[in-house]
């Protein structure tokens, strides 16, 4: 492979809006249970039945948030599973390969973690990226599920948040120490992957400058096997880069000192930086009750002020939004996706620059936008270039992260916003498909139906 395909070129499609049939909320809540069950393979839950046949780390902690409405042990499992899959360097792998099944590509072969990354777990087959750390969140959101449902539950909760305490600490530094060692206050990835948000127009620019060699290895595809329209997944140019990255890496053993030296992608995710700014206060307060963790809760601050601080300092004079920043080029990325209110969901700017953002939001180029199905973000602004109602990151709207969105205002203390973004969301995943993501004029579900995530939020959002 000598020349790479261009990034997607799909069109944008003039989308005609229509009713859609909604099941009732103890329909909905039976049916997300349904799926939950249906995706749990023991001691994890596929992401997905077909498409995503594994656990992926941050799909865990989201659905887990949803298992505890239905048991908060099996919550505790999901995460449990996800620990026992760490890194002996503290990174929590992206996906952690479900030895029952098959069909994911790129699946452990590919990856080649075991034979190649010294830290990588013994027995266990994963990958060899992270995905945000939204596992504190997580962990914060079950243990109050588990303090209203009180009994075994609260017991298990309160042993598990001891037990995790540990691993969890070691993840959110290994993120501080070798993704931000310069200490800007901003987490670089090393692949659009572990971003969560493959291929965002975030990643346009820096994409654009990763150029698979000759040496790529051939490989097959298995996404568009499991999708109904091909074109709502990520174009087969995409493709060549994500596969060129982990290629980087396998030559570079995994070695975390040796990607940052040579990995063509390196690039500071605002999106991130908030959610790791947010799970260390999250820890943080969860620990303010174990007097022996003062010392990680004092740490779990300052990282988070750190973080704060990078994310508000990201922020573009002329629009308000955040930005991510391209090393590899040394220029900011100014797009419009959800990840410029990165600063609305971790604080920190002055009131002034706030309310500007929040205005921003609730704009027609956002929230107010009058043909909006339900008003929840999309992933990128409708009116933008880069807007694609159908594509993936480029458009759609994915209710986990109007869920995140939702949570993170109820922690700001906005709680009309919140229950507004809650209300919407529920109008969104109304028809019971559970679908990964939905196009934002006609709410057509998209993607893979029948999505853990999808299903976990909504039993959330419902209790
Ligand atoms: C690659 C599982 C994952 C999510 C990501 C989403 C998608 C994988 C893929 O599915 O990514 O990691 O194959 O497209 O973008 O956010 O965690 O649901």
């Amino acid at each position: 492979m000598t020349t790479a395909a261009p990034l997607s070129t799909a069109p944008a499609r003039i989308t005609v809006p229509r009713t859609r049939p909604a099941l009732g909320d103890t329909g909905l809540a039976a049916r997300a249970a349904y799926v939950l069950r249906g995706n749990d393979l023991g001691s994890m839950t596929a992401a997905a039945p077909r498409l995503y046949p594994h656990m992926w780390s941050w799909d865990a902690a989201f659905i887990s948030v949803g298992i505890a409405q239905l048991s908060v042990e099996r919550a505790l499992t999901e995460l449990e599973t996800l620990l026992g899959a760490q890194w002996r360097t503290g990174m929590l792998p992206h996906i952690v390969f479900s030895p029952r099944s098959t069909g994911y590509f790129p699946g452990p072969e590919r990856w080649g973690c075991a034979e190649l990354a010294a830290a990588a777990p013994a027995g266990t087959d994963t990958s060899g990226i992270c995905q945000p750390p939204v596992h504190a969140i997580a962990l914060m959101r079950i243990v109050e599920v588990a303090r209203r449902t009180g009994g075994e539950g609260l017991r298990a909760a309160e042993k598990f948040t001891d037990r995790a305490w540990t691993p969890l600490m070691r993840w959110h530094r290994w993120l501080v120490e070798q993704r931000d060692p310069e200490g800007t206050g901003r987490i670089t990835l090393h692949h659009g992957w572990e971003s969560g948000t493959d291929n965002s127009p975030r990643w346009d620019g820096p994409y654009s400058r990763v150029h698979p060699g000759a040496s790529l290895p051939a490989y097959r595809r298995r996404d568009r096997e499991f999708v109904a329209d091909p074109s709502h997944r990520p174009s087969d140019g995409e493709y060549d880069r994500y596969l060129w990255l982990v290629e980087e890496m396998r030559r570079a053993d995994y070695d975390d000192a040796a990607v940052r030296r040579t990995s063509s992608f390196a690039v500071e995710d605002v999106l991130t930086s908030a959610l790791l700014a947010l799970a260390c206060d999250a820890l943080a307060d969860l620990g303010e009750e174990l007097p022996h963790r003062s010392e990680d809760v004092a740490q779990l601050r300052a990282w988070a002020a750190r973080f704060r601080a990078g994310v508000v300092a990201s922020v573009a004079p002329e629009t308000g939004l955040a930005r991510d920043r391209d090393l590899r080029a040394g220029r900011w990325l100014a797009t419009e996706t959800l990840a410029g209110f990165a600063p609305l969901l971790c604080g920190g700017l002055d009131p002034a620059a706030e309310r500007r953002l929040r205005d921003v939001l609730d704009s027609e180029r956002w929230l107010g936008n009058p043909g909006l199905f339900a008003a929840v973000p999309p992933s990128t602004a409708p009116g933008s270039d880069a807007f694609r109602s159908r594509a993936y990151w480029r458009g759609p709207q994915w209710p986990v992260m109007a869920w995140l969105f939702g949570w993170a205002f109820a922690r700001r203390g906005w709680p009309e916003r919140s229950e507004a973004i809650r209300r919407e969301g529920l109008r969104l995943v109304g028809d019971g498909t559970f679908a990964e993501y939905y196009e934002p004029f006609t709410g057509e579900p998209l993607g893979s139906l029948d999505q853990s995530w999808t299903a976990a939020v909504t039993l959330d959002w419902l209790c």
